[in-house]
């Protein structure tokens, strides 16, 4: 991703190059607008993307299905860049959405793992995510790789555009390098996770709650659990809850709720007195050393603290190994779950 973002060329085969963000910086930095297709974790790999980018670079940010957005009539102009996002690079609803935005004028930006497949092709210029290959079906560490891809861009438009001080990047960028000791931390609650999935290896449904680019995480949270463990599971975000979703909240109803501490805390701890108050089951992702959340919260796994930036990737990881373990628990086959394709080409 360093490479890819200094403007490295990558050679694929021989035949085809993907320029890196370096030679599109003017393109980025006077797009109208930046759309984001993907589909299924690609697509909130994407919300994450909109979250950071419209927060630090301040360039308007849509995030479409590709399945949806191919098939309908949408605006696009030759001011717009379309950010594809895809682990494969060759699914045919993200392939065809390009297409369409190709024809209409506007650039076309990559974001794939596998080098040398079919979307890089078809775009101007990319960042290979390098994540190494997907073993089973459910995209898992594509899903952190091309969120720090997004979150590099997002930090690189900013400077680019001169809509973040020089002081807070340059903490920004201090704290990214840490973030691979911070993953490892995270993964340390692995022991934790399994003891708490035994509880809920029976669940019927899981509803997954977040704020801010919490909500993403809490989406492919969902996402994850409904692909391997084959248990309906909704992710929302937490304000969104009252709205419609409080109604299925019972003492049968895990709700796992992002809470850490940052720009949101005290709004999610209403949220989960909210939940409380039904006789929910709460799980709740905390920061390290948090006690008021700990308190109130029938389970909890710890996070290390870092900037709100990188939330998304360090909440992601106890939401994976809990749909992980919830999955083996119940003789799910996590690598190949039923009627799901590695890479859906039709
Ligand atoms: C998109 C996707 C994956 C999902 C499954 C089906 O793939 O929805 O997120 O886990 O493999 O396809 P891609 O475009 O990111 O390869």
């Amino acid at each position: 991703i360093g490479d890819c973002m200094r403007g490295r060329i990558y050679p694929l085969e021989g035949k085809v190059k993907l320029g890196g963000i370096k030679e599109y910086t003017e393109k980025f930095k006077n797009a109208h607008r930046i759309i984001i297709v993907a589909c299924g974790t690609s697509w909130h790999a994407g919300l994450v993307g909109e979250y950071l980018i419209e927060e630090y670079a301040r360039i308007p940010v849509e995030v479409e299905y590709a399945s949806e957005f191919r098939y309908r009539n949408p605006i696009i102009t030759e001011n717009d860049i379309v950010i594809a996002i895809s682990q494969s690079g060759e699914t045919a609803d993200t392939m065809a959405a390009i297409e369409m935005a190709k024809a209409k004028g506007a650039t076309i930006f990559g974001i794939c793992n596998v080098v040398g497949s079919s979307i890089p092709r078809l775009s101007d210029a990319g960042i290979y995510t390098h994540a190494g290959p997907e073993i089973g079906v459910a995209s898992t560490k594509a899903f952190t790789a091309q969120v720090t891809a997004l979150t590099l861009m997002a930090f690189y438009m900013a400077e680019k555009k001169g809509t973040i001080a020089q002081t807070k990047l340059i903490a920004l960028l201090s704290e990214l390098e840490r973030i691979p000791s911070l993953v490892e931390r995270a993964l340390q609650s692995d022991g934790l996770i399994r003891e708490i999935s035994e509880k809920f290896k029976d669940s019927r449904n899981a509803l997954f709650l977040g704020r801010g680019s919490g909500f993403p995480v809490a989406l492919e949270g969902a996402l994850k659990l409904k692909e391997i463990s084959y248990i309906h599971a909704e992710g929302y975000p937490a304000a969104e809850m009252k709205h419609g979703p409080i109604a299925l909240i019972d003492e049968q109803m895990p709700v796992i709720v992002i809470a850490t501490k940052n720009s949101s805390y005290e709004k999610v701890i209403s949220n989960i007195q909210e939940v409380k108050a039904r006789k929910g089951v709460v799980i709740a992702i905390v920061t390290e050393g948090d006690t008021e959340v700990v308190r109130m919260a029938d389970y909890s796994i710890e996070i290390p603290s870092a900037d709100e930036a990188f939330l998304p990737l360090l909440a992601t990881i106890p939401l994976q190994l809990l749909s992980y373990h919830i999955a083996v628990l119940r003789g799910c086959n996590v690598d190949q779950p039923r009627n799901l394709a590695k890479s859906v080409t039709v």
